[in-house]
C-alpha cells in the first residue's frame, strides 16, 4: 500500500458522494499519483463496508476489462474487479431510472453461480466448470463516475470497476453441456442491433475470467465461496443509452435480457 488509512478514508468518500449523488468527478490519480492497485481494492473494501453498515448486501462479484474490446474501448490492457450489491441488482424486464444514473453504458456478460468453493491461484478452466452450479445471461449497466467516462486501472478499480447496475434473465444453464466459447450474443437498442460478438471474446473462455479473479482473492487471503455470482465481463464494447431506451442481449442458446431507461 503507498496511501495510509487516512487518505483512503477520504478517497472513498469522494467518490461514494460521487456514486450517490449522481455527478463526475476528477480521477483519484490526478490527486495521488502514487496510488497503487493494492490501494484502489482498500477503496473497494471500504466502500463495501459502508454499504454494508447501510443495510445493503454483497450479491456478488464481477470481472471487468476481460474482452480486447473492452480494453481497447477503455485503454485499459488489465482486468479489474468490482462487487455487487444487492441495491444495484433489477429484475428483468424492469423500468431503470435514468435519474440514479450519470452516462450510463450497457454490456453483455455471462455470469457464474458456483456450486462448490473456488480458491489459489492458476486454476483450470475445467476446475471452474467443475465447480460451476449454472451460467446465466446478464447485461450490466456501467457508469463511471469519471468524466466522460475517462480513466487508468487505478482509478476505475477505486471506482468499483464502474458498477452501477446489473440484471440477470434468460435460461440458467449447467456449462457441462455448453461450449461457453462460442456463445453468441447480440445487444440491440430499441430493436437495433449495436453489437454483437462471441463469448470467446471474454479471455478466449469466460471462466478464465474466474481464473484470474480467484487469482486475485488469493493474493489477498480471499476465495470464492460455494453460491457465489460472479459476471465474467462484457463479450462486446459497451453501448451508450438514454432515457427511453430499450434494451434486449439475446444470448444463444441461453434467451435473453430485456430492460429499458426511463
Ligand atoms: C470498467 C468496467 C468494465 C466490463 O464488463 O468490462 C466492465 C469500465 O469499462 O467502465 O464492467
Ligand atoms: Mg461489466
Amino acid at each position: 500500500m503507498s496511501l495510509d488509512a487516512k487518505t483512503i478514508a477520504a478517497i472513498t468518500d469522494r467518490i461514494q458522494h460521487a456514486q450517490d449523488k449522481v455527478h463526475t468527478i476528477t480521477k483519484v490519480t490526478d490527486e495521488h499519483p502514487s496510488m497503487s492497485i493494492e490501494d484502489a481494492y482498500a477503496v473497494q473494501d471500504e466502500l463495501r463496508r459502508s454499504w454494508i453498515a447501510r443495510g445493503d448486501r454483497v450479491t456478488g462479484l464481477k470481472a471487468g476489462l476481460t474482452s480486447r474490446a473492452k480494453m481497447l474501448q477503455m485503454g485499459v490492457n488489465v482486468p479489474s474487479f468490482g462487487i455487487q450489491m444487492a441495491s444495484m441488482a433489477r429484475p428483468e424486464n424492469s423500468a431503470i431510472e435514468m435519474s440514479g444514473l450519470i452516462h450510463p453504458r450497457v454490456e453483455a456478460e455471462i455470469a457464474f453461480v458456483l456450486k462448490n468453493e473456488l480458491k489459489g491461484k492458476g486454476l483450470s478452466i475445467e476446475q471452474v466448470i467443475a465447480a460451476t452450479d449454472y451460467v446465466i445471461p446478464a447485461v450490466e449497466v456501467i457508469d463511471s463516475r469519471y468524466e466522460k467516462f475517462k480513466f487508468d486501472l487505478v482509478s476505475v478499480i477505486a471506482d468499483n470497476s464502474s458498477s452501477a447496475r446489473y440484471v440477470t434473465g434468460g435460461r440458467p444453464l449447467d456449462p457441462q453441456g455448453l461450449d461457453l466459447r462460442t456463445i453468441g450474443v447480440v445487444i440491440e437498442k430499441n430493436g437495433e442491433i449495436q453489437a454483437l460478438g462471441a463469448s470467446a471474446a471474454v479471455l478466449n473462455h469466460p471462466a478464465n475470467a474466474i481464473v484470474m479473479l480467484v487469482d486475485h482473492l488469493a493474493t489477498r487471503g480471499e476465495c470464492l465461496p460455494a453460491g457465489s455470482f460472479v459476471m465474467t465481463g462484457g463479450i462486446t464494447e459497451a453501448i451508450p443509452v438514454a432515457r427511453g431506451d430499450n434494451i434486449v442481449a439475446r444470448f444463444q442458446d441461453m434467451g435473453s435480457v430485456s430492460f429499458r431507461f426511463i
